[in-house]
């Protein structure tokens, strides 16, 4: 063999090399199917709730580890996902509220607050995955998005977020006209609902969920992050009839209400703005707690065709999947509907990591998790190296051994018009102030009293633990919420 022939050879040899070495990490790496509902709380049969049928979110729970004492940083949409889809509290990123919507709104106002306003420099959490050669595509609503306003629309979205997005819009959004509502015309805002005809596919959820598995079949030979955001059960709680029949109003009981819930005391603890849920009659209760239950079953099932594609496909052994919401929800505990309260039903979530070869797969954990907390989970079980910023830590030891714990507090705040709340729940406390406890404060034992009926705050036995509790808020907001850099134009045209 002449001499350039073999270097050429041997040139030839060690690219094949390094390709089959390249392919080989490929297939190493770690795929993400990412599932988020909207608005779901924890009323989940694997949460111990006795009448929601949830029998696909209940087997990833058994095939992954269950969160009991999981919270969102901020009980509304556009904050809550902000912070978790950048690691950062809502402090921050300075996205403290949703943007205005409606229709006699303009296009920018749309469009912000947005993160990029504040901090234009950061790094997402899928966009950290696409600078890492990963394929990223979005579903739905990851994102904020007026709903049910904006389905179909990208609504307020982080291009450099995404390689690709799909949008889509079912029947619901066609027969907005048939759900009936608290207020006539209005659908997202308050309670509304519709027992619908046709199937689920039909549906936006459908339509997400199949949008979802055709994702996933393109994907089969690269790493990928999947996002697959569904709309249910955000109002208005519209899902097949066969899902409302099977639940019976009757047989819904209704919360009780303590001695501070039916004062509403401390006031901001109780502001709702919405006169029509305050209202409601029994009746009106049950249907609409039956309605909210029947959207969970129709977007758990929705869930679990996107895990059957999964398990055809045969990625399951190859992909972490994460199920979550972006906050909790009230039922009419306190009194309260909907979201942006700082009791437990609000600020908590439900969240279920199943990661390949985790030993502690199949059981529930106490440990407490905040939704800042996927970001770092995610990039360390995939090895990414993630930016030095991020407010969350890794959850991975706790999905090794549910028994250990890796944070002593979880945060969240909420805003009052022109004030904030701040609540911190540790392993027996949560404790809240409002406008830095001059508008009052809320201190829970949640061993003695989950439900949260008597306020212990003003009770001179319990003043250490408020003063610690009160430093550890303290410690977590010391610095005032974030500034504009980019003017708002810029940083919406991205
Ligand atoms: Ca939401």
């Amino acid at each position: 063999m002449k001499i350039a022939s073999l270097i050429s050879f041997v040139f030839a040899g060690l690219a094949l090399l390094l390709m089959t070495s390249n392919m080989s990490q490929a297939q190493q790496k770690k795929n993400v199917l990412f599932l988020i509902a909207d608005d779901l709380n924890c009323d989940l049969h694997c949460y111990g709730h006795p009448q929601v049928q949830s029998p696909r979110i209940d087997s990833l729970a058994q095939q992954g580890v269950l969160f009991e004492r999981a919270y969102c940083q901020f009980p509304l949409c556009s904050p809550s996902r902000s912070s978790f889809l950048t690691g950062r509290r809502p402090n921050e990123n300075g996205v403290l509220t949703n943007p205005r919507g409606g229709k006699n709104v303009s296009q920018l106002e749309t469009l912000s607050p947005n993160f990029r306003e504040y901090v234009p420099e950061t790094v997402t959490l899928p966009q950290l995955f696409r600078k890492n050669g990963y394929r990223v595509a979005r579903v739905g609503k990851l994102y904020h998005y007026g709903v049910p306003n904006q389905i179909g629309t990208s609504g307020l979205d982080d291009p450099q977020s995404w390689d690709f997005v799909v949008n889509p819009a079912g029947r619901d959004k066609a027969e907005e006209h048939l759900v009936t509502s608290l207020i006539t015309g209005n659908f997202g805002g308050t309670l509304s609902w519709l027992a619908a005809e046709g199937t689920d596919l039909e549906q936006t959820d459908g339509l997400t969920a199949t949008s979802a598995c055709s994702l996933l079949e393109s994907f089969q030979d690269q790493p990928f992050f999947l996002a697959v955001g569904f709309f249910r059960p955000h109002t208005p709680y519209v899902a097949p009839k066969a899902y409302y029949d099977a639940i019976d109003p009757r047989s819904i009981p209704l919360p009780q209400l303590s001695e501070d819930d039916r004062q509403r005391l401390p006031a901001p603890a109780y502001l709702s703005g919405k006169k029509e849920q305050e209202t409601m009659n029994d009746g009106q209760r049950r249907a609409a707690i039956q309605a909210y239950h029947a959207s969970i079953s129709f977007m758990d099932a929705q869930v679990g065709r996107v895990l059957d594609a999964l398990d055809r496909l045969k990625l399951r052994d190859n992909t972490i999947v994460v199920m979550t919401s972006d906050h909790g929800y009230h039922m009419y505990e306190h009194g309260l509907w909907q979201k942006q309260s700082l009791f437990e039903n609000s600020a908590r979530v439900p969240l279920i990591i199943s990661a390949p070869g985790m030993k502690g797969n199949g059981q529930k954990t106490q440990a407490l998790a905040e939704l800042v907390d996927l970001y770092p989970t995610l990039a360390g079980l995939c090895e990414l190296k993630a930016p030095d910023y991020l407010d969350g830590v890794s959850l991975q030891p706790v999905l090794e051994d549910p028994a250990r714990s890796v944070k002593q507090a979880a945060f969240t705040q909420v805003r009052r018009g022109n004030f904030d709340g701040h609540s911190v729940r540790t392993d027996r406390w949560r404790y809240t102030r409002w406008d830095n406890g001059s508008k009052g404060e809320q201190l829970f034992d949640m061993q003695a009293d989950p439900g949260e009926s008597r306020n212990l705050a003003g009770d001179s036995q319990h003043a250490a633990v408020v003063a610690e509790l009160k430093g550890l808020l303290q410690q977590t907001y010391s610095a005032p919420p974030a500034e504009p850099v980019a003017p708002k134009k810029a940083a919406a045209a991205q």
